[in-house]
């Protein structure tokens, strides 16, 4: 094959390469929502993360630009700029162009882009109207522009040489194609927990945020790594012990880290990361800790005689776990991500060596720190006496629903549909806005559940404390799927379960109390996506003869400004529920045709801890910060 038919085929390639993700997006990047968006400033990250894997870079600076782009600036090697010989173009736009060629450049150990979603930077070339590189090496300063994923023809350039003092690295600049995207417009927020926690996880890499939209900015760089993280985790718990127990260890290439701290909160939090992927779905790594855990510690137990308490009984994985906050991260050459969304390490090896690693180096250090052994199996032995209280009382009101003609709770309005796919459960604060929610629905799949008062805190209480509570009980019988570890979503009776509330702080509060409860102890409602907010309007403005609906103030006057010309003829404020009337609660907050429901979701497990331990534990002072921090953007609830 001569030269010339060779570039016409890799031409070829690339430009086929590029059509398909443009296609079918989702397919390469997961979703074209927000989500998907973020994702791509994530899969330019990875790829300096690498370079700072392989010991090259130790500072990336991303910035959000006014006019919609982003840019990731790094102090790497550069991005290779020397002729590739097969495709005989730049190296740089060969990267830029093929599909997953950015890893066959380098033999690197662990490579953290081509995870999840981890494509290359190619994808992010592809769904941007306009990328921009520029890159220092080579002892000059090299550019290169491509459009929707091409290159531009005779963009490619050196531009001048590098100062004697200039660092090298890349700088790629990117404008998101807003015909791919439902929505280019990126979150601070939202870029700022996922670089915190890359920050953790890779220790003295300095992670820097700018949003030059807001003036806002960002820095993290931690020497601690995830020591750091953990502290961060506990930064408002009461901790059992001062020091964060920490081992790291490598075996067969696979590089294992784990940090822990005991707290005396009743949740547990356990974060296992695989180059750098929060796997949700936990996995080998996971599994292997937690069986080294429950031995070491029960071990430690029974030779110290501590466990006299539990008639013989050893402690449960459950009671060594409650109120551990730890972070597991291992980096492995070859990772296989398995589950729903690809966020459980399948690698089978992964467990024996974080079994036997904890197993070693976590009974060295109980032997070595026996107070804080004493202090973890105390709470420990407090959880499994607990457990078992709860057990019995859970066993009584089986027996006593059992016993009863009907097992659903009296304020329930069931619907009259049996498939849970068709039915929502409305669970409605106050006794007035539950009347006029039974008045206004639809008999047929709405079902509404009115609670009283504020519910229990169960942040603040264990399960047996929990199940006292009635408000709980009926929500737990009303749904039907069962409760912690007994939870099944199969037996959900609803698909949509929605928390409608006033509009107000108390509402906001009741609807936290909620959450916290579905959060803790029923969470895969939150994570199969059943758990939705309702979204009451706030104003009603009339204006001959129309009337429209505002959630929020700006939504108020702009409608006066647009429907009504400034002019309307009345402006209700819906001060709660229960000031509508039922048609009105129906058409504005449960008809399916107008309202707007706010789905749950739980982006980030590790913020959401953080939130409900704030929001719902004991110190003031940092959940008055937080509560004013989020106060005006309503995103709390999101968790
Ligand atoms: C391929 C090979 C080499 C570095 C890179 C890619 C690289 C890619 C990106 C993307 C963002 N920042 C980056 N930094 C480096 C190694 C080249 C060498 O051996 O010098």
């Amino acid at each position: 094959m001569s030269q010339e038919n060779e570039y016409g085929a890799g031409q070829i390639q690339v430009l086929e390469g590029l059509e398909a993700v443009r296609k079918r997006p989702a397919m390469y990047i997961g979703s074209t929502d927000s989500r998907g968006l973020h994702h791509l400033v994530y899969e330019v990250v990875d790829n300096s993360i690498d370079e700072a894997l392989a010991g090259y870079c130790d500072a990336i600076e991303v910035t959000l630009h006014e006019d919609g782009s982003v840019s990731v600036a790094d102090n790497g090697r550069g991005i290779p700029v020397d002729t590739h010989e097969q495709y005989n173009r730049p190296a740089v736009e060969v990267i830029m162009t093929v599909l997953h060629a950015g890893g066959k450049f380098d033999n690197k150990s662990y490579q953290v882009s081509g995870g999840l979603h981890g494509v290359g930077v190619s994808v992010v070339n592809a769904l941007s109207t306009e990328l921009e590189v520029e890159i220092m090496r080579d002892g000059a300063v090299w550019h290169h522009r491509f459009e929707k994923g091409e290159p531009v023809q005779g963009a490619f350039e050196r531009v001048r040489d590098m100062e004697p003092d200039e660092e090298t690295g890349t700088t790629i600049t990117f404008w998101p194609d807003n015909e791919i995207f439902e929505t280019t417009d990126f979150t601070f927020k939202t870029l700022e927990t996922r670089l915190r926690e890359l920050a953790f996880l890779n220790s003295g890499v300095e992670i820097s945020l700018t949003d030059e939209r807001s003036e806002e900015s960002s820095t993290f760089m931690f020497e601690g790594g995830i020591r750091e993280f953990v502290e961060y985790l506990d930064e408002t718990k009461t901790a059992l012990h001062d020091d964060i127990i920490y081992y790291e260890d490598e075996t067969e290439g696979i590089a294992v880290e784990i940090a822990m701290q005991a707290t005396d909160e009743l949740q547990g939090s356990i974060h296992a990361f695989a180059n750098n992927i929060n796997t949700r779905e936990g996995g080998t790594h996971l599994t292997g800790f937690k069986t080294a855990l429950t031995r070491v510690v029960n071990d430690y137990a029974n030779s110290e005689g501590m466990l006299s308490d539990l008639d013989g009984d050893n402690l449960r994985g459950e009671d060594v776990r409650e109120g551990l906050t730890a972070v597991i991260s291992v980096k492995h050459p070859d990772p296989q991500f398995e589950g729903q969304t690809k966020t459980k390490l399948g690698n089978s090896e992964v467990r024996g060596i974080v079994e036997s690693i904890t197993h070693e180096k976590l009974g060295t250090y109980f032997e070595e720190n026996p107070d804080v052994a004493t202090a973890i199996i105390s709470k420990a032995v407090e959880a499994a006496r607990a457990r078992k209280a709860a057990k019995k009382a859970e066993e009584l009101t089986r027996r006593k629903s059992a016993l009863e003609s009907t097992a659903l709770p009296g304020k329930l309005a069931d619907c009259q549909s049996r498939d849970p796919s068709k039915s929502e459960l409305f669970v409605v604060e106050g006794d007035s806005a539950g009347g006029s929610a039974k008045q206004g629905r639809d008999r047929e799949f709405q079902a509404i559940l009115p609670i009283k008062g504020k519910i229990l805190n169960v942040e603040k209480h264990r399960l047996d404390r929990i199940l006292e509570n009635n408000e709980v009980r009926a929500l737990i019988t009303a749904i039907g799927a069962g409760i912690g570890d007994e939870f099944d979503i199969d037996d959900a009776r609803y698909q949509r379960i929605i928390l409608m509330t006033d509009a107000d702080v108390d509402g906001a509060h009741i609807r936290t109390l909620l959450l916290t409860l579905l959060y803790r102890h029923m969470r895969p409602l939150i994570e199969a996506g059943y758990v939705y907010a309702a979204q009451p309007p706030l104003y009603r403005v009339r204006y001959r003869g129309n009337t429209y609906d505002a959630m929020t103030e700006e939504d108020r006057d702009r409608i006066i400004e647009e429907k009504c010309n400034g002019n309307p003829t009345q402006v209700q404020r819906f001060k709660g529920l229960g000031e509508m009337n039922p048609d009105q609660l129906w058409e504005t907050t449960m008809n399916p045709e107008n309202r707007v429901l706010k789905r749950i979701t739980v982006e980030d497990a590790a913020a959401a801890d953080r939130m409900f331990s704030i929001l719902m534990g004991d110190a003031v002072e940092p959940r008055k910060q937080f509560i004013k921090d989020h106060a005006t953007d309503a995103e709390w609830v999101d968790i």
